[in-house]
């Protein structure tokens, strides 16, 4: 039965841009295949994926969920999932369990940029997608464009996605935001982007290859040229096969010559419109004309009732609403389900034939490099692979499912009964008993084998790894599954079991996964690759209970909230506060109003949002060469001396280019595993015997290489492409710094860099310098391994060599204070950004060397340590530089795009005037009144600002927002007039109104319980400049 059985499975998702009308649509096919479960009178009206109430409320979908349909002897599981960016990691979920993916697009609105992010992540999870234009009614009845007009927008529109596709195929967008966004500086550049993609290769969206398809979910109805070809065929006496292709583009019909004809055959004068518009839109277009002008007479709709032999009920065709007559004639002409689930079943493919292509993104390839120990556990995970890529679904074969996310349901939700009708017990199996009211459940899809309920199973997670056995016991766990459902939306089937290539639901596994992992019948399998989410909870608020007697009830909470969605972070700061992240403001108020009801059940103080920043500096002038002299020079720095007098340290700081920043930021995950030796193990594998590498190219290597490529685009921006002379000095002393790499900070992988200091300025003699060495510089590639073992130093005396000795062993106090001050800033506790740091230390031997033990116990007692007070002295010298060379606050900004009608456009500039936003785009989108605007908006002046928008522009101006990069603010925040213009315009500096970035500082100061006021300022003028000889 097996393989027959799985070619009848269809696995797909509908993704979009939010309300594109993914959940209309679903309604239908419900209502058309869902047995009963929904009224087709109902549908498009219900909503029935939206169950829960918070979705019903706002009607928008926010979680995704599957349902279960029969189709003509298939079996089809549909996932419909949110298309508000807050969820998009509902998007992720949805995905990886599919094997296809009906992509949407709003025919009015067109391409949005959740519809790119939809497009990307079936692009990554290997999805074969199909194109769905709907709200075609739109164009008719309230765009009121001519089928030719709405014939090119169309066009354009499948245009558009195919460029979007294409791109990924050809990887020339690095990241689909990128694409619009592409960083502060050059998004202009980028708008073109589209055009510039060569057509090089067959659209993958083509209307005559049937997987393009043109809809009205709300009315239900819809079409893909197809239908109509084989409806014409025997009228224009053509084929339908040339039918097909004639009915998209510019091709013509010549009924003389009973011909299709291409442009230039028609004839320059000719009247012939393109066939889609002359055969299909208007017909279509007059239908809905007579039925909706009321004193046009109702031929057409009898014409084509007659024309299509449809048998609509009379009592239907004389209703008094002429919406219903519409609804009434259009659905049984052009049923949408018919449309779409045969386009499924016809163009997306069964899960035998997607997972052995899905099968390199599922569980990319490892190789053996050679074969000694091991290799039968080696063997048997090739073996489970294997069996993914053939879906094979006999029950011998090793069971293998991966689970997307974990949900909860109220346990009176559960069926009452076993698939053999049995009564079964549902007692809570959550985490010990607190729970008893929810339950949860594992939304997965099977990818080998069969799953029974009451098996047992291998839980696998992300980091497990068969051949390495101590990761066996923090990876692998072994867990009972209770119960497996079908999905029904809300409601839920038992069943027995599930063959591969099916998506259920499981209970039992509550206590065993947190949000997602790999189920395996054996040790011996690779763990599936991890979801790609494409943004960070961002949002964070501190969370008490409002009577602190109920602090109990709130961790379980959030506890609970923490495993019910996939995407909340939550975390204990380090002030105590409960802190919960989220990705938006909706998606918070939802996880607020699920605590407070479902989980934690006590009512809750929620803190104004806590916005993150980062500090880092002005920096000096552009020219990046005189910086590089200065900052490895020796004139420049701020010192400071431990309380016993034995330790100077002189720091010097320089701020990094900016794309060096943003990708030590964006390679943190790497960087960590590089530092910490994680991936020099699996290198050092291959050279030995067993070992094996994945499909990627070595990462340390592609690395090293971005770090170049970043700084070279840095240094030749600012010395300009001709100055080769500065370009390659720059490049020299870049190349010298890099080998000195001795940290990252803060937590060993952060965006700024402690450089060694440089051996060749030491003092030879007393005081001895700690000279560090360029660890990260050797992990990374950098230097040599051999050869960065520093050359122990003739010491000239034995009191020297004991010093020498001693300041080796300050090296982990130095960098211990860099992380310290890198973590926390001096403008307001927040970490640095982008800032390389030169920490020379020199200690000198102690002043009294007589009654040593004596004294230096005194100096102990006094001042704690010697290690701790050069470490508190290297943080707070780092932290004074940073304030000497004008201190700047970085803000996170989103990228955010709205839609408006012209008459709010001044509405909506005013919202975003008011909250510091950059426009950076305008444009109107052809055929309608909507103009489309693109921004960038500080993420702490984002909250209230979709309910400010609705208040300001009547509700009209939609709003999406995601996150894109981190931006200095590049007001001083310490600003006093000093020259005359600017005393004239501010006054003398008594009266000056705190500027924006002040503002922000002192807030966060204020939320930490820092001091606030003068005392910043007097910290910075007292340091201000310490510069002087040794
Ligand atoms: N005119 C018209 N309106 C439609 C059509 N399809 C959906 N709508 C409307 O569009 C709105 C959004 O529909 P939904 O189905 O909730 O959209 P969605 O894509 O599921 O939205 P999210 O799940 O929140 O992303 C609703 O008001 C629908 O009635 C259509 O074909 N024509
Ligand atoms: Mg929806």
């Amino acid at each position: 039965m097996g393989d027959f059985d799985c070619k009848k499975v269809r696995n797909i998702c509908i993704l979009a841009h939010v309300d594109h009308g993914k959940t209309t649509l679903a309604d239908h096919l419900i209502a058309a295949c869902g047995g009963g479960v929904l009224h087709p009178k109902q549908a498009g009206k219900l909503r029935f994926m939206d169950y829960l109430d918070e979705e019903q409320r706002r009607a928008i979908t926010m979680k995704s969920s599957s349902i279960a349909l029969q189709y003509k002897e298939h079996s089809i599981n549909l996932i419909d999932s949110p298309g508000h960016m807050d969820f998009c990691s509902e998007v992720s979920t949805a995905a990886r369990l599919s094997d296809g993916a009906l992509v949407l697009v709003d025919a009015v609105e067109g391409v949005h940029i959740q519809t790119h992010a939809v497009l990307r992540q079936a692009w990554v999870e290997k999805l074969t997608p199909c194109l769905v234009l709907n709200k075609i009614d739109r164009l008719i009845s309230e765009l009121r464009l001519t089928p030719m007009e709405a014939y090119t927008r169309l066009l354009k529109i499948v245009h558009e996605v195919n460029n979007i596709v294409s791109a990924y195929k050809s990887e020339k967008y690095l990241s689909d935001v990128d694409s619009i966004l592409a960083g502060p500086s050059g998004e202009m550049a980028n708008e073109t982007g589209n055009e510039q993609i060569e057509d090089d290769e067959e659209d993958t969206f083509q209307p005559q290859k049937g997987n393009v398809v043109f809809v009205c979910a709300l009315d239900g109805w819809g079409f893909g040229v197809g239908e109509f070809a084989e409806f014409y065929a025997s009228k224009l006496g053509a084929s339908t096969a040339a039918l097909k292709k004639g009915f998209w583009g510019p091709w013509y019909y010549d009924r003389k010559a009973k011909k299709i004809v291409g442009k230039k055959a028609k004839g320059e004068g000719s009247r012939l419109r393109p066939m889609f518009v002359q055969y299909v839109l208007e017909p279509l277009w007059q239908v809905y004309q007579s039925a909706l002008e009321p004193d046009d007479d109702k031929g057409m709709l009898e014409k084509v009732i007659k024309n299509f032999s449809l048998s609509v009920p009379a009592r239907e065709l004389q209703n008094k609403d002429s919406k219903a007559v519409l609804q009434g004639v259009m659905s049984r002409w052009l049923p949408l389900s018919d449309t779409i689930l045969s386009m499924v079943i016809r163009c997306l493919p069964d899960p035998t034939a997607a997972q052995s292509f899905r099968i390199s993104r599922l569980l990319p390839k490892r190789e053996v490099v050679d074969q000694v120990a091991g290799s039968e556990v080696f063997a048997e995970a090739e073996f489970v692979r294997k069996c993914v890529e053939t879906c094979d679904s006999s029950p011998e074969a090793p069971a293998v499912a991966f689970v997307s996310k974990m949900f909860a349901v109220p346990l009176k939700m559960l069926p009452q009964r076993g698939p053999n009708g049995e009564i079964i017990n549902n007692v809570s199996d959550g985490v010990g008993n607190e729970e008893s009211e929810e339950c949860f459940l594992a939304f997965a899809r099977v990818f080998s084998g069969v799953l029974t309920s009451g098996q047992k199973i291998f839980v696998l997670s992300a980091l497990y790894d068969p051949l390495k056995v101590e990761t066996t016991q923090k990876h692998l766990q072994e867990a009972e599954l209770q119960s497996l459902y079908l999905m029904m939306g809300q409601g839920l089937r038992p069943v027995a079991s599930v063959k591969a290539g099916n998506v259920v639901a499981i209970r039992g596994l509550g206590q065993h996964i947190l949000k997602s992992a790999t189920l395996s019948s054996t040790k011996n399998c690779w763990p599936f690759s991890s979801l790609m989410f494409q943004v960070s909870p961002m949002l964070k608020v501190a969370i008490e209970p409002s009577d602190p007697a109920d602090m109990g009830a709130l961790m379980r909470g959030l506890r609970l909230l923490n495993r019910a969605d996939p995407f909340v972070e939550v975390t204990v700061s380090s002030r105590g506060e409960h802190v919960l992240a989220a990705a938006g403001e909706v998606h918070l108020e939802r996880c607020i109003k699920d605590l407070k009801e479902r989980f934690a059940k006590v009512s809750l103080e929620v803190s104004p949002p806590l916005v993150s920043y980062k500090e880092t500096i002005e920096g000096e002038g552009p020219n990046p060469l005189e910086n590089l002299k200065i900052f490895t020079g020796t004139a420049d720095y701020v010192e400071k001396m431990t309380p016993n007098g034995r330790c100077t340290v002189r720091v010097r700081i320089m701020k990094l280019p900016t794309a060096l920043t943003k990708l030590l930021n964006e390679s943190s995950a790497i960087l960590g595993e590089i530092i910490s030796g994680k991936l020099g193990q699996t290198y050092k594998k291959l050279e030995s015997q067993i070992g094996y590498v994945t499909e990627d190219e070595e990462p340390l290597e592609a690395l090293r290489k971005r770090i170049m490529d970043a700084l070279d685009s840095d240094i030749v921006s600012a010395n300009g492409e001709n100055d080769k002379d500065k370009i390659d000095k720059c490049k020299h002393l870049w190349e010298q710094l890099l080998k000195r790499i001795w940290a990252l900070g803060p937590g060993q992988v952060g965006p700024n860099l402690l450089f060694t200091p440089d051996y060749r300025e030491r003092n030879m003699g007393s005081p001895v310098l700690v000279p560090g060495s360029p660890h990260v510089s050797s992990k990374l590639g950098f230097v040599d391994n051999s050869t960065s073992n520093r050359t122990v130093e003739e010491a000239s005396s034995e009191t020297n060599q004991a010093l020498y000795s001693e300041a080796v062993s300050l090296e982990s106090s130095v960098v211990s204070g860099f992380q310290i001050a890198t973590s926390a800033g001096p403008l307001c506790d927040e970490p640095m950004w982008g800032l390389a740091f030169i920490v020379e230390a020199y200690i000198s031997s102690s002043a009294a060397p007589a009654s040593e033990s004596e004294t230096s116990q005194q100096l102990v007692e006094q001042y704690g340590m010697f290690t701790g007070q050069v470490m508190t002295a290297v943080k707070e010298a780092c932290r004074a530089a940073v304030l000497q060379k004008k201190p700047r606050l970085v803000e996170a900004m989103y990228f955010c795009e709205l839609n408006t009608p012209a008459e709010h456009l001044g509405g909506m500039y005013g919202v975003l005037a008011r909250r510091r936003a950059r426009v950076v785009k305008e444009e109107m989108q052809e055929g309608s009144p909507l103009f489309t605007v693109h921004a960038y908006l500080p993420v702490s002046e984002s909250f209230g600002f979709a309910d400010e928008l609705r208040k300001w522009t009547s509700g009209s101006t939609s709003a999406l927002l995601v996150l894109s990069h981190w931006e200095p603010l590049m007001e001083d925040p310490f600003f006093v007039p000093k020259t005359e213009e600017e005393i004239e315009e501010f006054g003398d500096g008594s009266s000056v109104p705190r500027n924006t970035a002040r503002k922000l500082i002192d807030a966060v100061r204020r939320r930490k319980g820092l001091p606030v006021e003068e005392k910043v300022v007097q910290h910075a003028t007292k340091q201000r400049t310490l510069a002087r000889k040794f």
